[in-house]
């Protein structure tokens, strides 16, 4: 068993077990009939066939234990999944928004990351809200797995850790080209540190230090958005264009069906970022980068057009 640290943990592993130990029950059981059939009923031993015929005992055997196990199977499973269902009234709210290929957590004073902070002993609501395609929230340490859908009302989740630590969260739906790198963290923390961290108001805007390397902040705003899922750094070409070498030349775009010449300046990264449908760069297609309005600020945009700039050194 690996390892758990929520309140899910017992009713899942139990169920497991119970469907594991049947299984092995009726894996082991079943072969070795069908070996001890093939010594007594071979046809040196037993060279005339009998019919059997109306045994009421054996049909009843054979409907009643099967009946008895996958009962049993249910009523754990069952018992396991009903916490599952009831998140309590009182909890801390967190929206989790999924997007290819990245996650990332609001909370509701309005602090953003790219890692869910959680105190331990306390119940968490998870609003699910998928941004773009099918995703899956699933955290295995937890037991947790909820499916993410574009649209749906009422997509939510619920869990309480155990035990303090750093846990993996997975995207558990395929989800395209980069799927297997969605990858995130759960990090489980006293209840104090997570209340500091919280309301740490020099966490939320990050205040930037006069010496301080803009195009370094701005690549680590690209990483933690998961950009480079799809805009290489090496010039190669992945779902979008590359970021190398773009910035202050000019290039082409469809804008409104129609082709033009722009120019690749800061103007043109905010609306690539805010509305990416508006210009296509020629040679990709629309619609497959999602907006990031209410996601990146206008300061992380300049950090992000420091960084790109970068790039042409
Ligand atoms: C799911 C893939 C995907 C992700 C994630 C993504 N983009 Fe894009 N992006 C694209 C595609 C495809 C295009 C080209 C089509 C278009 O112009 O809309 C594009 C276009 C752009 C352009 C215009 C580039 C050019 O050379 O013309 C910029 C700037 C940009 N994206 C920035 C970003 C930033 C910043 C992020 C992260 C916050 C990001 N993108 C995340 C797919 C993605
Ligand atoms: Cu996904």
């Amino acid at each position: 068993m690996i390892l758990g640290a929520s309140t899910f943990v017992e009713g899942v592993d139990n169920a497991f077990m119970v469907i594991l130990g049947i299984s092995f029950f009726l894996g082991i059981g079943i072969t070795l009939t069908i070996i001890l059939f093939l010594f007594r009923y071979n046809q040196k031993r037993h060279p005339k066939a009998v019919q059997v015929k109306d045994s009421i005992a054996l049909e009843i055997t054979w409907t009643i234990i099967p009946i008895i196990l996958v009962l049993g199977m249910f009523y754990y499973g069952y018992v396991g999944w009903i916490p599952m269902k009831t998140p309590p009234s009182e909890g801390i709210e967190v929206t989790a928004n999924a997007r290819m290929w990245s996650f990332n957590f609001r909370y509701e004073n309005g602090r953003v990351s790219d890692k869910l902070y959680v105190p331990v002993d306390t119940a968490i609501i998870v609003n699910l809200n998928a941004i773009d395609v099918l995703h899956s929230f699933y955290i295995p340490a937890f037991r947790l797995k909820e499916d993410m859908v574009p649209g749906l009302p009422n997509n939510r989740t619920w869990f309480e850790a155990t035990k303090t630590g750093t846990y993996t969260i997975f995207c558990a739906e395929y989800c395209g080209l980069q799927h297997s790198y969605m990858i995130s963290e759960v990090v489980v923390m006293e209840p104090e540190d997570f209340w500091a961290w919280y309301e740490d108001p020099d966490a939320m805007v990050p205040e930037i230090p006069e010496d301080a390397n803009l195009a370094l902040l701005g690549r680590q705003v690209v990483e933690r958005n998961g950009c480079i899922a799809c805009h290489s750094l090496d010039g190669s070409t992945l779902v979008g264009p590359t970021f190398a070498g773009r910035y202050g030349e000019t290039i082409r775009v469809i804008t409104g069906g129609q082709e033009r010449e722009i120019v690749y300046d800061a103007e043109y990264v905010k609306r690539s970022i805010y509305d990416p449908d508006a210009d296509i760069t020629v040679g990709f297609r629309p619609g497959q980068m999602f907006s990031y309005e209410g996601e990146i600020t206008d300061a992380e945009i300049d950090l992000i057009v420091e960084f790109l700039k970068s790039l042409n050194e």
